[in-house]
């Protein structure tokens, strides 16, 4: 028989739309421009958040039946083909005592992240919460049984991180829903005149959310099941304002992310305030939409044991600051074990660019998309401010010569200084026809990434 597999290049494909329209004052949101700037405000500034993908799949965590199984970790119950009632089984077996709220939230926050958005249901049906409309729960099925989710809520809350919830539309337990037989990324059918009741108990277990766990984003996913609609998505998205009208909502609500054809022109008006590129980073930004890459650290959203194709604390730092000076945020994921734990390898990381976050913060929460359409060292970030443009200079390739040239700059450059000095020692710079010239001391002060603070007196020039 063959295996379903479900590719990462399929899920960058079907991510690879992000483009809704986003507009206040369409259909779907009368909400006017000024009224949506207030509600997208913090999560505009916060550029950086935790994903976490937590459910029973962490506990094969990639082996079935004694052999490792193909494709990311969280789609086992569909890689192994594994009927419900076995899969259901897993349940008994998922008992993290070693879970630790305040620890999780302590290590996202050090990282220099100021949100974090964990599933409460995966493809797989599993809840993460309390939910009174399914048995299918760490509650009542697990032996851990207690509400995962409102720990996390309750301490994000005590440790001021924006708490943010993932629902999966797509749900491969519910009895209204078959998995279907496409090998590649198998969507469910809907049983004839079923569509309803599953849509009422998706409303249902989405106020429970918001009644107990009080979510700033609601984060939906497996929204390209063929039997969920665009007028689903705004009718959902219409219901979840009304319950809790601050509330940010992405585009996998609706199907802005499907169809690729015409989406980026804009020329229809998809539901959802942000644009969710998956595994890859727009080459030039989206302008003028919201947007947020997710991304994973290996090469799995869910756990697996085998996977140690762990990206560099490097790589994870240059995407941050690169997905930044798109004008996009990142949101960087963990997989943590069946006992409860973030893995080490995902700790490590987080702690290097919490320490380059320290630092370089300033560069990164705030800040607005480059001026520059490219940079041969680097990357640029801005912050407008009443009489001034602070430019944020991302140096990844320390100039030899000392000359960091700063191509297409028409201004008259004011006060410039490495943001890791404390002192703020003025960096000398000249202006020509080519740019501003800023010259640097010999050695890099990070070699991953160092930031020229570079101020801009006035109107910002930018020769295109
Ligand atoms: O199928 C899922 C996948 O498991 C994971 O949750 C990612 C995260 O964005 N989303 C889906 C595919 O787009």
């Amino acid at each position: 028989m063959k295996t379903p597999v479900l590719t990462l290049s399929l899920l960058a494909a079907l991510a690879l739309a992000p483009y809704t329209a986003c507009s206040a004052g369409s259909a779907w949101n009368t909400e006017t421009p000024d009224q949506r700037d207030a509600r997208m405000a913090w999560w505009r500034e916060a550029r950086f958040g935790m994903f976490i993908h937590w459910g029973l799949y962490a506990v094969p965590g990639g082996i079935w039946d004694g052999k490792p199984v193909g494709g990311i970790g969280e789609w086992i119950m569909n890689s192994a083909n594994i009927p419900v009632a076995d899969y259901e089984k897993l349940a008994a077996r998922f008992d993290p005592v070693e879970f630790d709220a305040a620890a999780w939230v302590r290590t996202a926050k050090d990282a220099g992240m100021k949100y974090l958005v964990i599933t409460s249901k995966h493809h797989d049906g599993f809840c993460l919460f309390d939910s009174q409309v399914t048995d299918y729960t760490v509650v009542k099925a697990s032996p851990y049984g207690r509400d995962l989710l409102r720990q996390l809520s309750a301490e994000c809350h005590r440790q001021g991180l924006k708490f943010c919830t993932y629902y999966s539309i797509m749900d491969w337990h519910h009895p209204a829903q078959t998995r279907g037989s496409d090998a590649q990324y198998n969507p469910t059918k809907i049983q004839p005149g079923r569509k309803q009741e599953y849509l009422d108990f998706m409303k249902a277990q989405l106020k429970e959310l918001i009644d107990t766990c009080n979510p700033e984003v609601l984060w939906f996913d497996g929204e390209w099941v063929e039997w969920y609609t665009e007028e689903d998505g705004r009718e959902v998205y219409r219901y979840l304002r009304d319950l809790k009208p601050d509330l940010i909502i992405n585009n996998r609500v609706g199907k802005g992310r499907q169809g690729m054809e015409g989406m980026n022109k804009g020329d229809q008006d998809y539901v959802g305030d942000f644009g969710t590129p998956e595994q890859q980073i727009p080459a030039t930004g989206l302008p003028g939409v919201d947007w947020e890459s997710c991304m994973t650290m290996n090469d799995t959203w869910g756990f697996k044991s085998r996977d140690d194709h762990w990206k560099s604390a490097e790589t994870l730092i240059r995407n941050l600051v690169d997905i930044a000076s798109k004008g996009g945020n990142y949101l960087l994921n963990v997989g943590p074990t069946p006992e409860g734990r973030i893995p080490a390898p995902s700790i490590d990381r987080l702690a290097e660019v919490g320490r380059w976050m320290k630092v370089n913060g300033p560069a990164i929460y705030r800040t607005t998309a480059s001026p520059f359409r490219e940079l041969p060292w680097g990357r640029c970030t801005k912050k407008q401010f009443p009489r001034r443009t602070a430019l944020y200079l991302h140096v990844f390739d320390w100039p030899a010569d000392g000359r960091l040239v700063v191509p297409g700059l028409q201004n008259r450059p004011g006060r410039c200084f490495l943001l890791s000095d404390k002192e703020k020692a003025p960096l000398t710079t000249t202006r020509n026809e080519v740019g501003v010239t800023i010259q640097l001391p010999s050695e890099a002060p990070d070699p991953v990434c160092s930031v020229v603070v570079l101020n801009i007196p006035g109107q910002l020039k930018v020769r295109p």
